[in-house]
Formats: C-alpha cells, structure tokens, sequence
C-alpha cells in the first residue's frame, strides 16, 4: 500500500494509475463474500481484475480490511474474503462502513459501499454483476437497495447486467427515474434482468459506443450535478439463461425467503444462494460470464473517459 490519506489504503498500482491518467475500473467485493460460493468467488474475482488489464485499464478491488478502507486488494486480501465465510465478514452498505471502520472490522462493500469508496479515491468507473433495487412487496417491506440512494448521489458510473428479476425491475426504474439517475442501454432498448437480456422494460436512452457513454459522463461531470450514472450491458447471449426456467427458480426462491421470515440485509445474498442451489449451479457460469463483460465495458469506458 503507497498512497491514501487517513482511513483510504490505496495500492500502489492503483494510486500511480489515477495520478498518470492511466484507466482505472472499481468493483465490488460483496459478490466474493456473499454472492458467490468458494471457490467460484475466487476465480470471478481474480478473472474480473485479468480482463480489465487485458484492456489496459487498472482494477482496484474495493473492501475493508481491519478497518481500512482498501482500493486495490491483494489476491490474500481477496482469498480471505473468500474463505472467511459470510457470517465473518460483514456486508458493507453505507450506513455500515463508519462502524466497520471504527472497530477495525473487515466489511465487503455493496454497489452502494463500494460507489462511496471509489468516489473518495477519484475513480470514477465501477463494474458489477447487477445492483441492487426495490425489493418484490416493497409496498410493504419498504425494502429498497441502498444502491439506488447511493446511485442519486454519488458521480460515479456503474456497469450492471441491469438486475435480477427477484427484484420489481419496474418500481427499480421508477426510483431511478425519481432520483434523477439516468439509465443507458449498451447496444440495447431494453433494460436486462440479469440473466436474460429482456425484461420488457426500456432503458432511458441507449447507447452504442463507449464514446457516447464518455461525452455524457464528461457533460454531467462539466454541470457540477453529481450523482451516478447507470450502464446496463446485457448478459452475452450465447450465455443467457431461458426466462422459463429462471422465473420458476426465482418464484421457489422468494417463496423461501417469505417461509423463513428473511428481511434487511440478508434477503439479497439468501435469494442468490438458493437460485446457485435451485438451478443446480446453472446460475453460477451465467453470474460470471456477465461480471466478465462487464468488467470489459467499464475498462472500455475508463479509456475513452
Ligand atoms: N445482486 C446480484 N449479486 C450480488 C448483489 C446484488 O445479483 O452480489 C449484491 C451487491 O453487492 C449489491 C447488494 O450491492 O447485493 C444489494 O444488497 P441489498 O439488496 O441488501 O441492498
Ligand atoms: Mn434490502
């Protein structure tokens, strides 16, 4: 570790790329503690972080580790994550990291987390699988992803495969559209429900070449307006999982989490273990092959920015 100042522990590599100009992409580290099963989380995360340099952009790994907030993990700092166990290492939303960070705690940072980290660093790139969004009977619940508020305030832009369709991709929307976020189809109309490339809903506007994505970026970043931006990519369709089967997991799924009284933060990650375990790790090559475009876009994005 080089550069940061207070709490933020900024690798080297990372602080020397942002210092030269050189592109730097964020992601998150929630998909290593909670999103996948080991040794899956290992191999995504290693192979999101190979395929941003094979577009020579930097990756910087966002997490807490005892307490600091790190920018740029170290493969040990990655495997711990990824063998520590869910239970061990707290799931990092805003209102979570001054906590963490007071007790010296290791936490992995949501879309929502990782967003406020990359922000205090200068980065402005940031690739995941799909964010988090209103939850199914949020009429009630109120279960809304911190991601959204996090995404109407802070500038940076996140590349997604849109999100699950455990979510109301409608109401998701909705919230976007209220809190001014924009929403940008790569090469698509439609905004993708994670593991299939439709959801019958449309995006804002789409878009079809990095550089267009830049020139907004630049011309919100000009105004001073701040907030997030949203790309969504949808997953490569030689990987798309048919709607049919996935909306049968899904409705098994959300029936589970209702029968075992799931609410706040715990809903996202037991709703992402019992699909891995519904499709019989179908979910799981579909789940990397879409964080691995989209690691590529956002590079893509960071060198034309
Ligand atoms: N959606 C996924 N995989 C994930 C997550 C969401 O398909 O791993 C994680 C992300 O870290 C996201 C978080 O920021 O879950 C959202 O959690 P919640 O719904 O509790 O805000
Ligand atoms: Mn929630």
């Amino acid at each position: 570790m080089s550069a940061g100042s207070g709490i933020l522990d900024i690798a080297a590599e990372v602080a020397e790329a942002l210092a030269s100009g050189v592109p730097v992409v964020a992601l998150e580290s929630t998909i290593i503690s909670h999103g996948f099963p080991f040794p899956a989380n290992v191999e995504c995360a290693l192979e999101a972080e190979r395929v941003i340099r094979e577009q020579g952009a930097v990756p910087a790994t966002i997490a807490i580790i005892a307490g600091r907030l790190v920018v740029g993990l170290s493969r040990e700092q990655i495997e711990h994550l990824a063998t520590a166990g869910s239970e061990r290492i707290a799931k990092a939303s805003r209102r979570d990291i001054p906590l963490l960070v007071a007790a010296r705690a290791d936490g992995a940072t949501t879309v929502a987390g990782t967003m406020l980290v990359a922000a205090m660093a200068g980065i402005r790139v940031f690739a995941t699988g799909g964010i988090g969004g209103v939850h199914r009977g949020a009429q009630r619940s109120f279960d809304v992803s911190a991601d959204l508020l996090e995404l109407a305030r802070t500038e940076v832009a996140v590349v997604c495969a849109g999100a699950k369709s455990i979510l109301d991709l409608e109401l998701t929307l909705e919230v976007l559209e209220t809190h001014g976020v924009p929403v940008l189809g790569y090469q698509t109309d439609e905004f993708p429900a994670f593991y299939s490339r439709t959801s019958g809903h449309g995006v804002d506007y789409r878009v079809d070449s990095v550089e267009q994505i830049a020139a907004a970026l630049r011309a919100r970043r000009e105004m001073g307006m701040g907030g997030g931006t949203v790309i969504a990519n949808p997953i490569p369709v030689e990987y798309e999982i048919p709607r049919s089967e996935l909306d049968s997991w899904t409705a098994t799924a959300l029936l589970q989490a209702e029968e075992a009284g799931i609410h706040g933060k715990a809903v996202t990650p037991f709703l992402l273990a019992r699909l891995h375990e519904l499709s019989g790790g179908v979910t799981e090559d579909a789940n990397k092959q879409l964080v691995y475009s989209n690691a590529r876009v956002a590079a893509r994005i960071a060198a034309a920015l």
